[in-house]
């Protein structure tokens, strides 16, 4: 059944399964997107999540954050541990197995950062999509290792500063694009991924009860603007989201089946990435003599990307 939502007040108040009361950094995207997904859906819930700034920061023993059933095993495994939940409910629901449920099947949801998602579990999650155990999978994309003090993932973009890709007076930062991670889960076949990003609340509720009313694996790349690890003010972070979702840095868009691409999000006025960039402190370096080239680079990938998605849009695979 899926969630009738009216308004954003209806909406932001309707359903109350994560708690303000943890300890997530002041201005964290994270709390801001797990409560527009939990808040998408009236259906039970299975959950589990990586551990990461949202584990750590939710579930302190002896206290939670979680009013719901809530899993942690690993950094590596949120994926395949509510996979086996999945498959065992399967089982014993043929079995008969199960007290009576009126008819309501739970929905099952793996929540991971993008170090848990993108390098250090990626094996596991390929392996649940190849599976097709009927689950969402959540990537929190922060692009940075944020709970052990901001390393690079293969999230993180190019120029941007990390303790482990620090710049100065040799370096630029990362020296790596940012990987694809959404069409490397298409290509899985997977029925349903999309990107979405706080800001665009209505698109978030689409695509989240899009993907829990589909049969099989769901992949969803959640855009997490990091106040700490970004660098910027922690009353910015939606207006952050904007710059991101405005400049194309991080295009909202969706693929069915593996090949159905359709963008869900035309900004009005698409604004130049040197905005984004010069917005957080991370990219500060690239505004110095001699960098500017990597501003230049990310311009053209972002207008290359947008062009692609255009075309594979228009020709509709
Ligand atoms: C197998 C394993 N390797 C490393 C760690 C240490 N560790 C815990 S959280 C974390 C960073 C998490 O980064 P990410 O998945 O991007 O989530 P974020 O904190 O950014 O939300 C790391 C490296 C661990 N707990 N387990
Ligand atoms: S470090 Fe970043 S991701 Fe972690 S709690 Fe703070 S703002 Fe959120
Ligand atoms: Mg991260």
């Amino acid at each position: 059944m899926t969630k009738q939502i009216k308004n954003l007040k209806q909406f932001s108040t309707s359903a109350e399964r994560f708690e303000g009361a943890n300890d997530l950094c002041p201005g964290c995207a994270h709390s801001i997107i797990v409560r527009e997904i939990l808040n998408a859906t009236e259906s039970d819930l299975v959950i589990s999540a990586s551990t990461g700034c949202l584990e750590v920061c939710t579930a302190k023993y002896p206290y939670t954050a979680w009013d719901n059933s809530w899993i942690h095993i690993g950094f590596e495994n949120s994926s395949t541990a509510i996979a086996g939940a999945e498959a065992m409910y399967k089982v014993l629901k043929k079995k008969n197995r199960l007290p009576n449920d009126g008819g309501r099947d739970p929905k099952f949801l793996a929540f991971g950062g993008d170090g848990a998602t993108y390098d250090i579990g990626f094996q596991w999650i390929s392996g649940c999509f190849e599976r097709g155990h009927d689950m969402m999978y959540v990537c929190l994309d922060n692009e940075v290792y944020a709970n052990t003090g901001g390393q690079r993932s293969s999230s993180t973009p190019i120029g941007a500063s990390t303790t482990t890709s620090p710049a100065g007076r040799v370096s630029y930062g990362e020296k790596m694009m940012k990987k694809d991670m959404l069409s490397i889960m298409a290509a899985h076949g997977a029925p349903f991924v999309a990107q979405v990003a706080p800001n665009h609340w209505k698109d978030m509720v689409k695509k989240v009860q899009q993907g829990f009313n589909t049969e099989g694996p769901v992949y969803i790349n959640a855009m997490s603007a990091c106040t700490t690890e970004w660098k910027f003010p922690i009353d910015k972070t939606i207006s952050m989201s904007d710059l991101a979702t405005d400049s194309l840095a991080f295009p909202l868009y969706q693929i069915e089946n593996g090949n159905k691409l359709t963008i869900t999000y035309r900004p009005k006025k698409i604004i130049p990435i040197r905005d984004y960039l010069g917005a957080q402190g991370r990219f500060k370096h690239l505004f110095k003599k001699g960098n500017e080239h990597i501003i230049e680079q990310w311009q053209k990938d972002v207008d290359e990307k947008w062009d692609y998605l255009q075309r594979r849009e228009e020709a509709g695979v």
